[in-house]
């Protein structure tokens, strides 16, 4: 049987959908036989479909993407009826009673367990739409049919490592490992509960596995740890940094992390840094208070904020903090505070996005309250950060109490600090290079030898016409 994935990203990209290759790890494991291939952005599905001839295809597809995706899916129908679509992903996770009719089923929420019993369902008796498969949602006479829950897959570590040959991910780049899944915070702005529930996570020892694959097989010299809360588990990261260190890894390899200001302490961020962690990304959100309080729950305060950055320079790891502007009940006042706070605590770099209400968040919940999204729809209009600009500021639904000319020039202020840290970033980063050092060595020299040069043309020249003055 074959098996088509179209990925929702171009081929080569190197923050890879990990989600696609986990699938195709997990079949390749548990049910071998099966022929799988992956098409990508921009690549012509139809083509593929052509000359691959699948039994399947399986999109993918956030919030950010789905539009697109669905129309393929809908292109693909058209020309191919009797080719089953599958859609997986984050969005159809959160939003499945949009299910469009050209697609024949969804899988909700972790998809190895499922895609697999889907398939062999498939493979043995030609049906997709199964009552008794947990984690799926298709149409059934018109009417949807959502199969209920799936119990997470337990351990984490049954699940092996994503296929990144499949995905074409370029080697000796930049790229991600996930080493979790789920967290336990519930932030208003982030769907990471509705889509994983609990945390769970993978072994110490599955993670220096993966980590050495990237390290020495893909030639990696930098890799993005993208849980959604890495350092939860203090024992996990210390055997973590021991099996690097044990394994000659930790001086090959560096990392970027994402962490929380509750998980950051001198015994762990000594922990981060044997293993090379480099760079820890914080969620900051606001320098109010109130704002802080309501999207945080109440669980980050800036005192927290300013002893994880605190840590970090002591230990020489880059601070990297996210903040968000436009948050329900946000003001003027607030947006200001938020500027002064990130120019106290010094950053390393700084992320800043417009809020954002994704769906199966709470910010969500109140934009449908307050009739800014209509019948659980995706609004384009709801885009933040990247879209923003004089142009279109006066179409955009901002969620904050705030006329939007005001918003707008709060949102410039913001941008322009972000701007002034790029730039002081780029200066180090610069800096950073030995090449780049004697460069500016060399330039000092000169300029020293100058001026030297200068003040003895100088002199002279004032011995021989009695005065001239020396600066
Ligand atoms: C790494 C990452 C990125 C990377 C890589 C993106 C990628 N496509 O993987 C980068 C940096 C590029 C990125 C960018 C963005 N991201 Co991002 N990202 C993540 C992160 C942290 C991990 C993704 C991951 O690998 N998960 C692990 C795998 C196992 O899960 P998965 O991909 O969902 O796949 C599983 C299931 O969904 C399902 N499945 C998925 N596809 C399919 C297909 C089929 C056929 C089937 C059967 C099943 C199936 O099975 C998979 C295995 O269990 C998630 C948070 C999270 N923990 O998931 C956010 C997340 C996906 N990102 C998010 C957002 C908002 C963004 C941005 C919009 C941010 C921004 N402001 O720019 C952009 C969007 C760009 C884009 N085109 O994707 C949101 C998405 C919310 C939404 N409703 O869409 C998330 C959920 C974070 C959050 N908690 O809010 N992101
Ligand atoms: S924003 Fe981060 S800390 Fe908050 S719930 Fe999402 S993943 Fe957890």
């Amino acid at each position: 049987m074959k098996i088509l994935f179209r990925s929702d990203q171009k081929r080569g990209e190197n923050l890879p959908n990990l989600g696609v290759g986990y699938l195709i790890a997990y079949l390749n494991k548990y049910y071998p036989g099966l022929t799988m291939d992956v098409s990508f952005d921009r690549e012509d599905i139809l083509e593929k479909i052509s000359s691959f001839k699948p039994d399947l295809v399986g999109f993918t597809a956030v919030t950010f993407t789905y539009k697109k995706v669905f129309e393929w899916a809908r292109t693909v129908k058209e020309h191919y009826p009797s080719v089953p679509l599958i859609m997986g992903g984050v969005h159809i996770t959160l939003c499945w009673e949009a299910l469009p009719d050209w697609i024949d089923a969804a899988v909700l929420g972790e998809g190895e367990q499922t895609f697999a019993e889907l398939v062999k369902s498939y493979q043995n008796s030609g049906q997709i739409k199964k009552e008794d498969i947990p984690g799926i949602v298709f149409r059934k006479n018109g009417n949807l049919v959502n199969t209920g829950r799936r119990e997470l897959i337990n351990p984490l570590d049954s699940i092996p490592h994503p296929d990144l040959d499949a995905l074409s991910v370029p080697k000796k780049e930049l790229s991600h490992i996930i080493t979790s899944r789920g967290c336990p915070y519930r932030c208003k702005f982030c769907c990471s509960a509705k889509i994983w529930k609990n945390p769970r996570y993978h072994s110490a020892e599955y993670v220096v596995e993966e980590i050495e694959k990237a390290a020495r097989h893909y030639g990696r010299k930098k890799l993005m740890i993208y849980d959604d809360l890495f350092t939860i588990h203090k024992g996990r990261i210390r055997l973590i940094a021991q099996i690097m260190e044990e394994k000659g890894l930790s001086k090959n390899i560096e990392f970027d992390i994402i962490s929380h200001v509750d998980f950051m302490n001198e015994e762990v961020i000594e922990d981060l840094k044997r293993m090379g962690v480099t760079r820890i990304s914080l969620g900051m959100e606001s320098g109010s208070k109130k704002i802080l309080d309501y999207l945080k729950n109440g669980v980050v305060t800036h005192d927290k904020i300013r002893h994880a950055v605190k840590l970090c320079k002591e230990h020489g790891i880059g601070a990297m903090g996210s903040f968000m502007i436009g948050s329900p009940y946000e003001t003027e006042e607030d947006i200001k505070q938020t500027i002064n706070f990130i120019k106290e605590i010094g950053l390393d770099e700084l992320g800043l996005n417009v809020t954002t209400p994704f769906p199966g968040t709470e910010l969500w919940e109140y934009a449908r309250e307050k009739g800014l999204v209509k019948d659980n729809e995706w609004d384009e209009r709801l885009w933040g950060m990247h879209h923003i600009d004089e142009g279109n500021i006066k179409e955009k639904i901002i969620l904050a109490d705030m006329d939007k000319e005001t918003f707008f020039r709060l949102y410039r202020q913001t941008h322009d600090l972000l701007l002034s840290i790029v730039r002081k970033k780029e200066l180090r980063n610069w800096l950073r290079q030995p090449y780049n050092l004697r460069l500016l060595w060399l330039h000092i020299r000169g300029r020293i030898k100058a001026f030297k040069k200068g003040i003895k043309v100088k002199l002279k020249m004032s011995r021989s016409f009695g005065h001239f003055p020396l600066t």
